[in-house]
């Protein structure tokens, strides 16, 4: 169960940050009005919140996930893949310190985004990906190691059309993992029920399950339906303007 979380609403910039999909700059506005919505939406699953002011100088710090790995027995600030990125944790990591004793930091050479890493459980699997570095993967495994977890190393980067691993994996409990397809027949997932989205939906694969409920990007009708025949309560949420900016729903907060 999560009981807090660390947000960050899009800054004026938001529209410079990094992005490699095709669709359009997003609408501030627009924008701002969804992050009040996912908001609103963390607070009405039970979270309180801690409202970080926009940070002007890094155009893609509303995706607060990358700058933290979060778990119950100890935290690490990360050192985001991307060098326009790495000033981000400057600001969350005094915040963490607050919140955990037990804190890790990763070092140079390694990077590690936290979209590339998901937990399961005990379990925590970690991407390589084009931002998170084999040299920041295996400085997260000791430390996951030393809070008493297992971890495996899932190589994305010959996987097209997802930025992080969580662009097109989500575990909702149990042995349940939602993936995209492109990921279905890693044998690191072999032991986990699939459930499996039509193609046409990969960007819901990234969904959020907060204590009860499951947080998905509206206008995914299969998705929708499939999570609901599985017994989940589901809340949609526009995100059409994260979309734009290769975000999320996992992106834009920290859960803990
Ligand atoms: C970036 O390219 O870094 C941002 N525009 C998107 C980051 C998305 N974060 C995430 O999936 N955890």
């Amino acid at each position: 169960m999560f009981s807090k979380a660390i947000v960050r609403p899009p800054g004026a910039n938001f529209a410079t940050g990094l992005t490699t999909v095709d669709l359009g700059a997003p609408d501030l506005e627009r924008a701002l009005n969804q992050h009040e919505a996912y908001c609103q939406t963390l607070e009405s699953c039970g979270l309180s919140l801690t409202r970080l002011a926009a940070d002007e100088e890094h155009p893609d710090s509303t995706f607060v996930e990358d700058t933290a790995i979060l778990t119950a027995r100890g935290a690490v600030i990360t050192r985001p893949g991307a060098p326009s990125r790495r000033g981000e944790t400057n600001h969350v990591a005094p915040l963490i310190r607050d919140h955990f004793s037990n804190v890790h930091v990763i070092e140079e050479p390694g990077t590690v985004d936290g979209g590339d890493i998901c937990e399961a459980g005990e379990h925590f699997f970690i991407g390589i990906s084009l931002r998170t570095n084999e040299h920041g993967a295996r400085q997260l495994a000791v430390f996951l190691e030393s809070f008493g977890y297992s971890w495996s190393l899932i190589d994305i980067r010959g996987v097209s059309n997802i930025l992080h691993l969580k662009s097109g994996l989500a575990y909702l409990g149990g042995k349940q993992l939602v993936l995209i397809e492109a990921l279905r027949r890693r044998q690191e997932f072999s032991g986990y029920e699939h459930i499996c989205l039509d193609s046409n939906e990969d960007y819901a694969a990234n969904c959020l399950v907060i204590n009860d409920k499951v947080l998905i990007a509206d206008g995914f009708p299969a998705t929708k339906r499939e999570l609901e025949h599985r017994g989940y309560q589901t809340i949609a949420l526009d995100m059409s303007e994260f979309q734009k900016m290769d975000g999320g729903l996992s992106c834009l907060s920290l859960r803990f």
